[in-house]
């Protein structure tokens, strides 16, 4: 396919992005020298760039475009929609069908007694309405100074200033004043970088004990919930050991601390499951959503809560709510969404066809010269590269070999992500096993060039 033609030349739309569009978590001096890459159009899962590329995306966007790119229902529903009713609020003693419609949905999906939806317009603006919902909670049961939420370090969630404070991110914590007060963090369950000469479940134990811990030195009077995602993603993806999600769910059953699963990343798919709570194991009293709650193609996110909290909150006035909070054109295309996924069993597929498929191609990426570990939770992995596979230490120059490597794999026409030096996937949900080839064939040859330059630079030393 070639480059479609009714654009300004690539140049020229480089120059003005870069005069005039501030672009999220970028140095943006930076890329204005460069010059950002123009996506022009996508189909399946394949990317087209203003240069006529065909590039595999193996990210789903961010992590988002579960039922792929290009699926014209959705497009014909938000123009109905759009048509129909654009615009109108649930605030004041007022709804309308697509917001009903899609509460109900998200209502019968999800597990338990996860029965009740707070809308929001992304996953950020969910986890602030989370961040409100949990301590005024407890307020309402008489006990107003459980106000502080447990999260993790280089846990990620979302980019608001309550969001970016729940988040464990310290260069996001860095900038703008964060954390907010009440925000208490523990350490992440990420084995392969600092569990030492720990078994991986004994180390998956501790981590999660580091809650209970917590938990006892501010003093169970004052902690209102943990918030954690089931598989980190934005962290690197990291999968914890079995050991540790159990623990964590009898803390929190034990201390009755309110558990909330940020399944921006997880929901919907992802691990194989609807949920990754239920790939985990967990009973979580929230779950976070966005991203794959409309793939992507309207920006909706929302907090699921059980009965309890619903009834809690419910039984006076929360005063929250976002102009956005359950947009119709937003929640239709997020409906017609959930019926392509289900209609056409796509969680299905990747349980039975993607995923075991791609896991037994992507762990096999484990004998590269360059990769220390291979992991993968349905259709999110990570690969772990290493200056010496007899050992886990890091690189000395950190963060190098994976922008090399991100670097090789956009030249072969891949998207693949790094962070740090860990390179992570989550590609559309309907991907193919012909795809995966592709998609593994690409990255193979990534990792060769990758390897060679690090070779050439004298770059393959351990810190
Ligand atoms: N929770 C989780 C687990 C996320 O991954 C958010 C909340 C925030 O959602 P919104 O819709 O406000 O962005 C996210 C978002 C990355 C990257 O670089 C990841 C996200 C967003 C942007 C970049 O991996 N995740």
């Amino acid at each position: 396919m070639n480059a479609i033609t009714n654009h300004l030349p690539t140049a020229e739309l480089q120059a003005l992005d870069a005069a005039h569009h501030m672009h999220p978590f970028t140095a943006n001096a930076e890329l204005a020298e460069k010059g950002a890459r123009v996506i022009t159009r996508a189909s399946g899962i394949t990317l087209t760039d203003s240069e006529g590329n065909e590039i595999l995306d193996a990210m789903a966007g961010l992590w988002c475009v579960n039922i792929g790119y290009g699926r014209d229902e959705l497009a014909d529903v938000a123009a109905r929609q759009m048509r129909e009713l654009p615009y109108y609020n649930t605030f004041f003693m007022t709804t309308h069908a697509p917001v009903i419609a899609l509460a109900a949905k998200i209502a019968e999906l999800a597990p338990g007694d996860l029965n009740h939806v707070f809308f929001a317009g992304s996953g950020s603006e969910a986890n602030d309405t989370n961040i409100r919902m949990v301590r005024h909670y407890w307020a309402e049961k008489g006990k107003p100074t459980k106000s502080v939420i447990i999260s993790r370090n280089n846990a990620y969630h979302g980019s608001s200033v309550g969001s970016g404070s729940l988040g464990g991110m310290s260069g996001m914590h860095a900038q703008g004043g964060l954390p907010i007060p009440d925000i208490h963090h523990i350490e992440q369950p990420h084995w392969w970088a600092e569990g030492g000469d720990m078994d991986p479940e004994e180390f998956g134990l501790l981590r999660a004990q580091e809650l209970e811990k917590a938990i006892l030195e501010l003093g169970e009077e004052r902690v209102a919930a943990f918030i954690a995602e089931p598989v980190q993603g934005a962290g690197g993806v990291i999968v914890p050991p079995a050991s540790y999600w159990p623990e964590i769910q009898r803390i929190c059953d034990k201390y009755e601390i309110l558990l909330i699963a940020d399944e921006v990343i997880c929901g919907f798919g992802r691990t194989g499951n609807w949920f990754g709570c239920q790939t985990m194991g967990i009973r979580p009293d929230i779950m976070t959503i966005a991203k794959g709650l409309s793939s992507g193609y309207a920006p909706i996110g929302g907090s699921v809560v059980s009965d309890d909290v619903a009834a809690v909150i419910g039984a006076g006035e929360f005063n929250h709510g976002y102009t956005y909070s359950g947009h119709p054109v937003a929640a239709a295309v997020a409906l017609e969404n959930l019926r392509i996924l289900e209609e056409e069993g796509i969680v299905d597929h990747v349980r039975d066809v993607a995923a075991p498929y791609l896991k037994e191609k992507w762990e096999a990426l484990a004998d590269h010269p360059l990769v220390g570990e291979a992991k993968i939770v349905g259709m999110m992995g990570s690969i772990a590269l290493v200056p010496n596979k007899d050992s886990r230490a890091p690189f000395a120059e950190a963060g190098t070999a994976g922008f090399i490597c991100r670097e090789r794999c956009f030249a072969n026409n891949l998207v693949m992500r790094h962070v740090g030096d860990r390179m992570i996937i989550s590609p559309p949900l309907v991907i193919t096993p012909a795809e995966i080839d592709v998609l593994i064939s690409r990255a193979r040859k990534a990792l060769d060039e990758c390897y060679a330059e690090l070779q050439k630079r004298d770059l393959l030393n351990a810190g």
